[in-house]
């Protein structure tokens, strides 16, 4: 059975989280204790040098970073493969999401860090890159309802918990009509699990 290295206020976490739940995938949790840094100690860091959750094994394979667990759990387990499409173009659609999700949209990640666990970080200039990343994204769902291809896929699990999750970095997404639709759409997905704060 796989095992998720996991904390449960963490939204890389959660990405990773509500694909297995919504793929029906049976897992069991490692909890981590990130607010007292057991990510950083010297056991964790054997598993992921970059000293970051997840880290998702199953069986021989480690993993790290949730967009790539996001990439082999939907491969391996949805059969139908909606949510990480066989067509090299499709990948390549998502794949511009996935990058996304684990890049600019981090940026909203760290200012919650800033307000929830009191990080020293630039608070203003990562509300600002968020805010300028929210204004893309919102543009480009005025005339989609899911980021590529017109159904769900991993580029929108990788992009939505630190979206959905802005408001606690004290980013509002009031001036983000389609973000706000769209984050609505996804709460409403089949076996659709929530997190603290969203
Ligand atoms: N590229 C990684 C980054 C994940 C990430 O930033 N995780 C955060 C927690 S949500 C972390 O472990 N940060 C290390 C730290 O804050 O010390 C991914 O997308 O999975």
């Amino acid at each position: 059975m796989p095992t998720l290295y996991d904390f449960e206020l963490s939204g890389s976490c959660y990405k990773v989280r509500l694909l297995l739940n919504i793929l029906g995938v049976d897992y069991s949790k490692h909890g981590v204790d990130f607010v007292n840094k057991e990510h950083k100690n010297a056991e964790y860091v054997k598993l992921n040098p970059f000293g970051e959750i997840p880290i998702y094994e199953e069986g021989d394979l480690r993993l790290r970073d949730a967009q790539a667990i996001l990439i082999y759990v939907a491969g391996k387990y949805d059969p139908a493969r909606t949510w990480w499409p066989t067509d090299p173009a499709a990948q390549a659609r998502i794949a511009q999401w996935l990058s996304t999700g684990g890049n600019e949209i981090m940026s909203a990640a760290g200012a919650r860090l800033v307000k929830i666990l009191n990080y020293d970080l630039n608070l203003p200039a990562l509300q600002a890159r968020a805010n300028a990343t929210f204004k893309i994204l919102d543009a480009h769902l005025a005339n989609r309802q899911w980021v590529e291809l017109g159904h769900p896929t991993i580029g929108d699990i990788a992009c939505f918990p630190y979206t959905a999750l802005a408001g606690e970095g004290e980013i509002s997404l009031e001036p983000y009509p389609n973000i706000r639709a769209w984050i609505g759409r996804m709460k409403q997905l089949p076996r659709f699990i929530t997190m603290p704060g969203i």
